[in-house]
């Protein structure tokens, strides 16, 4: 929830509820100076580690450890900020934070700190984002990307544009207000001219924020094809645990099931369905319709066929490759996003493994012919696999990036493509100017200059107490 009350006292305990060699509790607000100098006995100077004991209420020390007073403005919340680094138990942490609310302050919500870092100006929305984004980082890449986010590059990319937007709205505005005069400060090419470029930028970043995403979310594989194939054995082997259960009798799988996999630090969801084949068993029947439904809402198709019944060195194989094809009932555009894998490859003689492709149709589809079995050409896959995410480094490095991030992005563009399309209908100057201010408005958003207490609640409800 997003916090009304920014003036009361708030803490927690930082490093998380778990045994560790340190741990934490956290004071920020207008009366961690007073909650000092209760627990610690004497007025901490600023930026100063003492080691000290950290009292109770009846003067016996609860722990002793590291102290360390942090004057508002120059702290991370902005605010006074207290940090007892004492012993990691659950038992002496809680009983120093017990301590600290007795001392009238009160338990902080999910990301209160961070919301009041934002809040008091400290870092902008992006930068508060890539701080959860960094402690749930589970790649080097996210990691790397969320410290650049973090380290203001995300925002500067925007600042950059808004700059930009505010030189061609001063020359426009300013146009309006000589008008009488019949002054005209911005020529209708060179304001054509300025808004192409604030396009074609916001479509650099556009991309840059899209590979923002793809390495944060990463994309969605559904494992298909008919009974037996070996469709829950792929999904146990690159998983790296036998979560699926995996037999030698046709339907075995009825439920969707999902697992996460990470491919070159990139985050692949795969799920494993339901064999299709005609059925009258009811459960069976509804593990296919959810199979078909898994289909429709992935990004990525990968349809498992046992090499056995689809040699690839036999006459029509092409065509009966189609009909399996054909009983996925795609729309032809989602044959681009079409991988098939031929498995088993062990139980042929003479095979290889690795990728291939075939013509469908006008679309080339790749092939990646493996055995789950003997792990021969699962590399090839999960090769595959990264390449399909769409994911490639930029040079400088990525931004963690949301996707509300793109869609303040489109906003943005859509309103500037507004502007230049009145320029060119030589349309008023007031509605371009109206224009340019709601794409002004839209950049905004990401870096938090003007959002609602909606979003900000969603923000920072997503992260752990103690942040
Ligand atoms: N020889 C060989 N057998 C495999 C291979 N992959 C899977 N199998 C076997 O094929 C059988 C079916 O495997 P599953 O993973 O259960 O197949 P499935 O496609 O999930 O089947 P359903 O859930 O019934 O749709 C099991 O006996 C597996 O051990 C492989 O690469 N080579
Ligand atoms: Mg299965």
């Amino acid at each position: 929830m997003f916090s009304a009350d920014h003036n009361d006292t708030i803490c927690a305990i930082a490093t998380g509820t778990s045994r560790g060699g340190i741990g934490v509790v956290r004071v920020s607000g207008s009366n961690a100076l007073n909650i000092s100098k209760q627990i610690l006995g004497f007025n901490p100077d600023p930026r100063y580690a003492h080691s000290c004991d950290f009292f109770g209420a009846n003067g016996v020390p609860i722990d002793n450890g590291i102290a360390i007073f942090f004057e508002g403005p120059n702290s991370f919340t902005g605010e006074d900020i207290l940090e007892l680094q004492g012993h990691g138990g659950i038992q002496v942490l809680t009983e120093v934070l017990e301590r600290v609310i007795s001392l009238n302050a009160r338990l902080a919500n999910p990301g209160e700190f961070t919301e009041r870092s934002f809040l008091n100006g400290k870092i902008d929305l992006t930068q508060a984002e890539a701080i959860a984004d960094l402690i749930d980082a589970s790649s080097q890449q996210q990691v790397r990307s969320a410290a650049r986010t973090l380290r203001g590059e995300f925002s500067a990319r925007i600042k950059e544009l808004q700059d930009k937007l505010t030189a061609i709205r001063i020359n426009v505005e300013a146009t309006i207000d000589f008008s009488d005069e019949d002054i005209s400060i911005i020529s209708d090419s060179n304001l054509k001219e300025a808004l192409t470029s604030a396009i074609e930028d916001l479509d650099r970043i556009f991309i840059e924020v899209k590979q923002g995403i793809i390495l944060k979310e990463g994309t969605q594989s559904a494992i298909v094809g008919k009974p037996n194939v070996g469709k829950s054995s792929l999904l146990n082997a690159l998983a790296g645990e036998d979560s699926a259960i995996v037999t030698d009798i046709p339907g075995t799988t009825r439920d969707v099931l999902k697992a996460q996999i990470m491919v070159g630090g990139i985050p692949i969801h795969l799920s494993d369905t339901a064999g299709i084949r005609p059925s009258s068993d009811p459960v069976e029947k509804e593990g296919i319709i959810r199979a078909k439904s898994t289909i429709e809402n992935t990004d990525h198709i990968l349809l498992i066929i046992d090499s056995v019944s689809l040699r690839k060195d036999t006459d029509g194989w092409v065509q009966r490759l189609k009909e399996s094809i054909d009983e996925l009932s795609l729309a032809p555009a989602r044959l681009e996003n079409l991988t098939i894998i031929l498995n088993k490859i062990d139980l042929i003689e003479e095979h290889e493994s690795g990728n291939s492709s075939v013509l469908i149709g006008e679309k080339n589809i790749p092939i990646i012919s493996l055995s789950v079995k003997t792990a021969d050409g699962m590399q090839a896959l999960k090769v595959h696999l990264k390449n399909i995410s769409g994911y490639q480094p930029l040079e400088g490095g990525d931004y963690s990036a949301r996707k509300r991030h793109l869609i303040a992005l489109e906003k943005t563009k859509d309103r500037i493509i507004d502007a230049e399309l009145r320029v060119c209908e030589h349309s008023h100057l007031e509605l371009i100017a109206e224009d340019l201010r709601l794409a002004h408005r839209a950049l905004g958003e990401i870096t938090g200059e003007f959002s609602s207490d909606d979003l900000l609640g969603e923000i920072f409800s997503s992260f752990c107490v103690g942040k």
